[in-house]
């Protein structure tokens, strides 16, 4: 959290884009997700425009930008903060709620729960509280999972990946999705996809991410597992991922070897003049099928919020998207609980997908909300 989350620091409106997004944060955590969606469709149409807007009637004007926002917008601009944001974030509860859901495996529910208990620290956490196993990890490396990864070395770990994947595997595919993929100047965990040509199910690449996660395990560059799924015949939310740790080793930091990359480095790691520390990074790797590829693609590139608006545009037209594929002929029940599961449309190809359900291609970089 802080700072431009992909919005560059140049554009006109970046403060207020930025204010508006951790007001979204906010409402975020209060479980308002209705208010959490208007200000970061908000910001996100602040970000299109090219000039600074600067009251009321400016903002209502732009698609997407409700009164609410605009208000803020005009608040923001002549004020130079937004009370509501302000008071907010200077409840003291509510600080240490965000404090402790910074936790990795830790939401706002067990956040209140130690809260109520009397915890006010993360050494009354460590001490008191019991902690599930990924909590634990979260607080032993809670300076190192907060903090972000720069797109650099984002693509240093994925080469790392790809180079292990490759020396394994060399017909093996592997897409870097999520923020990065949408172009984030910084991401929260690294997001990678693999699939292999001529593959229609995960069971065909499980073999392969085994042999995968143990070399990584076994070369010290995936540190711990946190989670792993196994897809099971109910479940088509979830196809199979391994979700963890990793750590890049020391010289395959970019811009280590006085490249190019390290002079004009905006990094956090900063040679020379700090202490290098390896820095823990949340990566997860998931198996695609080469026939699910474009849905998967779609599915993992994001964002959450861009996600949303596609499956309720193919529920809209009869159909359903999942990270799997779009199905049509979905016959729904009066709670729009789906009857059946249809039949699939497309899976494999994104564009394909896009123009089935009647919308213009979104590039990856035009998928913020
Ligand atoms: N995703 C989703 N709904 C969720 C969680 C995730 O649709 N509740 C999808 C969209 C995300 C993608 O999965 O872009 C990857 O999830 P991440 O949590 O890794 O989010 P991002 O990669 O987008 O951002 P970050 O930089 O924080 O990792
Ligand atoms: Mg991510
Ligand atoms: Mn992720």
């Amino acid at each position: 959290k802080g700072g431009l989350r992909g919005v560059e620091s140049k554009n006109p409106n970046a403060e207020t884009i930025n204010s508006l997004l951790e007001l979204a944060d906010q409402h975020n955590q209060e479980g308002q997700n209705w208010r959490r969606d208007a200000y970061r469709k908000a910001a996100s149409a602040l970000k299109q425009q090219p000039v600074k807007i600067l009251t009321y009637a400016e903002a209502i004007a732009i698609r997407n930008i409700g009164e609410s926002s605009a208000e803020k917008i005009e608040e923001f601009v002549k004020t130079g903060r937004m009370l509501k944001l302000q008071n907010l974030q200077n409840d003291p509860m509510i600080k240490l709620r965000g404090f402790f859901t910074n936790i990795y495996g830790v939401g706002t529910v067990q956040a209140d729960h130690w809260i109520r208990k009397g915890y006010r620290t993360l050494d009354d956490i460590r001490e008191k509280a019991h902690l599930t196993p990924c909590q634990k990890i979260g607080i032993d490396h809670f300076d190192d999972l907060n903090t972000r990864i720069p797109r650099k070395e984002v693509e240093a770990l994925g080469a790392h990946v790809v180079r292990a994947a490759r020396s394994i595997d060399p017909d093996v595919q592997l897409i870097i999705g999520g923020s990065y993929r949408r172009g984030a100047d910084s991401s929260g965990d690294i997001d990678i996809m693999i699939t292999r040509q001529g593959t229609s199910s995960t069971d065909q690449l499980i073999t392969f991410l085994d042999e995968l996660v143990s070399k990584l395990t076994d070369e010290g560059f995936l540190t711990v597992a946190l989670a792993a799924h196994r897809k099971s015949h109910a479940d088509d939310t979830s196809g199979s991922k391994w979700q963890g740790c990793c750590v890049l080793p020391q010289d395959e930091y970019p811009g280590d070897d006085g490249s190019e990359a390290a002079a004009n480095d905006t990094n956090d790691i900063n040679r020379g003049n700090c202490k290098w520390r390896p820095i823990w990074r949340r990566i997860d790797l998931l198996l695609v099928p080469e026939t699910e590829l474009g849905a998967a693609l779609i599915y993992f590139t994001g964002n959450d919020i861009f996600n949303r608006s596609m499956r309720l545009l193919a529920q809209k037209k009869g159909m359903r998207l999942n990270q799997r594929g779009l199905y049509a002929n979905i016959i729904r029940d009066r709670s729009n609980a789906k009857m059946n599961d249809g039949e699939l449309v497309e899976g494999e190809d994104e564009r394909k997908i896009f123009r089935h359900l009647g919308v213009h291609w979104r590039e990856p970089l035009e998928r913020w909300c």
